[in-house]
């Protein structure tokens, strides 16, 4: 053993969604994104870096976190000798920004040390289930019989929530057919930022279909706003792009800008991150749930691990694989129970098993990069 990653590849990859998925950013029908590997004694460790194409969710795209990983993160690991997440976590925030990039690259480490350990990520991190609940985000539709259509045959698959997309003009009223449809559903909605406060009043308007949460009503950097909705509002918020650390989370709970939390690892930087998240939300009694960034089923198996952490109080964006892609890049594919649950694989590592003839098919572009 020598403790010394001896390469690390970058792949870059394009997927087809089944179907395109839409938000207040817009529509899209396929998938960018960047899977990476680090070997150490014949071990590989796989992470996905959750960058999109283009900068619509956050400033980050495919090919900055590219440039980040090959012209900084790669050569730190190499010159520093680095195996441990933990130990890349601190060393690369010298690097200011970028946190889908230092967080794929962190989540290949937690997969080897996983993998050269013999234990599982749950395990790991100090998970306490051995299945996650399961919901799905259903994307803007072409029209409400489509939207109620999508819904209903999720709901006939076993998913415990529903979660659609709502945008200025596709908001109260589609909530409103929606409840009408399904009165009992556990049932959310996510603005990603599309709102201001000048829009407070259509917002409240959705007090009535009792909403589990309301995510995200406001852009990322407006913590304050948030907090003035909260005040005026019984619906929970529950703030994703705003996160981006443990410190914003405090703030967000000093302010009472929202009553529940959304962790994605690619939005705050690696597990190390999202684990001070989960602990510090946990402390203050402030339940979170785990986002999804459509990964394939390498970020997805990562995701799964994380929502075992006792403080994951609500269903989470982690969908069954043919949700997302016809043909995922792993095996087992993940699968959804008929009680809306996922089972937490228990193989070292990730657990799940990528495939790598489906990786090469899917590249657009590779690089490997060695210790000199
Ligand atoms: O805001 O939660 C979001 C997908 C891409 C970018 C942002 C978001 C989403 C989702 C999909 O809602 C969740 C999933 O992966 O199933
Ligand atoms: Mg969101």
């Amino acid at each position: 053993m020598s403790n010394k990653i001896e390469r690390v590849e970058l792949v870059l990859l394009k997927l087809p969604y089944v179907h395109f998925f839409e938000t207040s950013f817009g529509r899209e029908e396929e998938r960018e994104f960047i899977i990476v590997k680090i070997f150490m004694d014949g071990i590989c460790g796989y992470g996905e870096v959750v960058a999109d194409k283009k900068p619509l969710y956050s400033y980050e795209t495919t090919s900055t976190a590219w440039h980040m990983l090959k012209d900084f993160l790669i050569p730190l690991v190499f010159k520093k000798s680095i195996s441990l997440p933990q130990v890349f976590f601190k060393e690369a925030n010298v690097y200011k920004g970028h946190p889908m990039a230092k967080g794929g690259l962190e989540l290949a480490l937690w997969d080897l040390n996983g993998k050269k350990e013999g234990k599982p990520l749950w395990q790991l991190y100090g998970g306490v289930r051995t299945e996650v609940p399961s919901g799905v985000s259903v994307g803007i539709q072409d029209s409400i019989p489509e939207l109620l259509e999508r819904i209903q045959s999720f709901l006939q698959e076993g998913y415990q929530r529903i979660k659609i997309k709502i945008k200025p003009g596709w908001d109260v009223g589609i909530c409103e057919e929606v409840r009408k449809r399904f009165p009992d559903i556990l049932l959310q909605a996510d603005a990603n930022g599309s709102y201001s406060l000048k829009d407070k009043e259509i917002l409240k308007k959705l007090e009535k279909f009792n909403l589990l949460m309301l995510e995200q009503p406001f852009p990322p950097y407006d913590l304050w706003d948030h907090s003035r909705l909260q005040k005026e509002m019984s619906t929970p918020l529950c703030l994703d792009e705003s996160i981006l650390s443990v410190e914003t989370a405090r703030k967000a709970y000093e302010m009472d800008s929202c009553r529940i939390v959304n962790i994605k690892v690619g939005r705050v930087g690696g597990v190390v991150e999202a684990r001070n998240i989960h602990d510090f939300c946990q402390e203050k009694q402030l339940p979170v749930w785990c986002g999804g960034m459509l990964e394939s089923g390498i970020g997805r198996a990562h995701n799964l691990h994380l929502a075992t952490l006792p403080n994951f109080k609500f269903p989470n964006d982690i969908s069954a694989s043919r949700r997302y892609y016809a043909e995922d890049l792993i095996e087992p594919p993940v699968e959804i129970s008929s009680h809306g649950t996922i089972k937490v694989p228990d193989s070292p590592g990730i657990g799940v098993y990528p495939q790598e003839h489906r990786i090469k098919k899917a590249a657009l572009k590779q690089e490997v990069f060695k210790s000199s």
